[in-house]
C-alpha cells in the first residue's frame, strides 16, 4: 500500500487549546485520527507528523522525495503553518525534491490579515484546500490519491 505523508508546522500542536473561533476545538490528536481514517477509506497508509522547526519540516520533505521517487509514496499533504508566509526554504524543498503536495489551511487565510495572503508554499504546490477547517485533511488526503491516479 503506498503512503501519503501529513506534515503539520509551528504551533499546529496547539490545536483544539486556544484560538477555537480560528481552528475549532479539534486537537492535533483529532486531525491525525481524521487523517488516518480517511487513508483506511482510500486505500493508503497516512503517517502523521508535526514539527516547530523549519529545518525539519524540510528534511522530512527530501524524505518524501527520495519515497515518491522509489514508488512508495504518493506526496504529501502539508499545513506549513506560518511558515507559509515567510519560507523560501520550504519553497525551494518542495521544487528540488520534486514531491506532489497539497498545501492546506485551516482558515481562509485570505479572509484575515493581509500578511497572510501571500504563500511562497503555493507556486511549488500541486494544489491548495483553504478554510474548510480541520474538515480539509481528508479532503486533501482524498484530493492527492484522485490526481495520482492520473
Ligand atoms: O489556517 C491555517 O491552517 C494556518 O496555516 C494556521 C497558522 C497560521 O499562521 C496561518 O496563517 C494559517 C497558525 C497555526 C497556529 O495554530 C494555533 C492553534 C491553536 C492556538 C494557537 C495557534
Amino acid at each position: 500500500m503506498k503512503k501519503i505523508l501529513v506534515l503539520n508546522g509551528p504551533n499546529l500542536n496547539l490545536l483544539g487549546t486556544r484560538e477555537p473561533a480560528q481552528y475549532g476545538h479539534e486537537t492535533l490528536a483529532d486531525v491525525e485520527r481524521l487523517c488516518r481514517e480517511a487513508g483506511d477509506r482510500l486505500g493508503v497508509v497516512v503517517e502523521c507528523r508535526q514539527s516547530n522547526w523549519e529545518g525539519q519540516l524540510i528534511d522530512w520533505i527530501h524524505e518524501a522525495g527520495r519515497e515518491v521517487a522509489a514508488g512508495t509514496m504518493l506526496g504529501v499533504v502539508m499545513n506549513p503553518g506560518a511558515y507559509t508566509h515567510t519560507s523560501i526554504a520550504l519553497h525551494d524543498a518542495i521544487k528540488g525534491a520534486s514531491v506532489p503536495l497539497i498545501e492546506l489551511h485551516i482558515s481562509n487565510v485570505h479572509a484575515r490579515e493581509a500578511f497572510r495572503h501571500h504563500s511562497y508554499i503555493s507556486p511549488a504546490a500541486r494544489g491548495i484546500i483553504v478554510g474548510l477547517g480541520v474538515k480539509g485533511y481528508p479532503l486533501a488526503i482524498e484530493a492527492l490519491v484522485r490526481v495520482s491516479e492520473g
